[in-house]
């Protein structure tokens, strides 16, 4: 987790900051809406999601991987936003780990909350499941063969996990989800979790929301009287 001691410059694309990710998953989207409001110029490598392969090297398995243009390597979105924002595009915009602890449980609450309230929402019904392993299999990288193994497995494993996601809330997945974004809306103060202008924890937050537009639950999102405005904010400011 976080900054790694080897650089591993044979992984830089271009010279450029790189983020290795899936195009679908809600972590990467974490990142990149931090560097486009940085205005940073990276490049993106898209990983196989059946074998990492591009990922092998990393000694990390899951996605977003991150490499600077030096050949920091930095795994796990929240460290990586952490890393962005102080190293690149320009001053810091916001508090490191440890220096304000509402930074701090917002960006705890994107993971541990609001990534599996949006997994019991999304793969809530076998229907949705399918329908997104669909749009998944559409936009990464898959040969046709493995898309039709991973869209019809895979909507079967994900609707299996996102019942398991919605056991661990009281309320069912869409009520669930509306009630933590009263939660994560109740602490804008007052356009952002930030205040006036966003941080960490406003692009940690945006981002995994940002995974579920045009899937089931992103219209419980749009909807919503104070959650809603705010991610139109976000998705204006990241332009993502
Ligand atoms: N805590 C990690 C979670 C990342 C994560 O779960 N990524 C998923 C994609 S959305 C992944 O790579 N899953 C594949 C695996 O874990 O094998 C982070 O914030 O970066």
């Amino acid at each position: 987790m976080g900054v790694q001691e080897t650089r591993v410059t044979e992984r830089v694309v271009d010279n450029k900051p790189t983020l290795y990710g899936f195009e679908t998953c809600p972590f990467c989207w974490k990142v990149r809406s931090l560097l486009n409001w940085k205005g940073v110029d990276y490049r993106s490598v898209e990983v196989d999601p059946m074998t990492k392969a591009e990922i092998r090297w990393a000694n990390w398995k899951s996605v977003p991987v991150f490499v600077d243009a030096d050949g920091t390597q930095v795994n796990d979105s929240n460290a990586i936003l952490h890393y962005v924002d102080e190293r690149l595009g320009g001053p810091a915009r916001f508090a490191r780990a440890g220096e304000n602890a509402e930074q701090d449980r917002w960006l705890a609450f994107s993971d541990q909350t609001l990534a599996k309230s949006i997994v019991a929402v999304v793969y809530g019904t076998f229907r949705s499941s399918l329908a997104a392993m669909a749009y998944v299999t559409s936009v990464e990288r898959f040969s046709p063969w493995q898309a039709f193994k991973a869209k019809w497995l895979g909507a079967v494993v994900m609707r299996l996990i996102g019942r398991s996601r919605a056991k661990m809330f009281d309320l069912a997945p869409e009520a669930n989800l509306a009630a933590q974004l009263d939660l994560l809306s109740g602490a804008f103060s007052p356009d952002f979790l930030g205040g006036s202008a966003p941080d960490g924890a406003d692009f940690a937050n945006y981002g995994i929301l940002r995974s579920t537009q045009g899937l089931r639950g992103f219209d419980i999102v749009e909807s919503h009287p104070a959650a809603g405005p705010w991610y139109r904010r976000m998705q204006e400011l990241s332009a993502t």
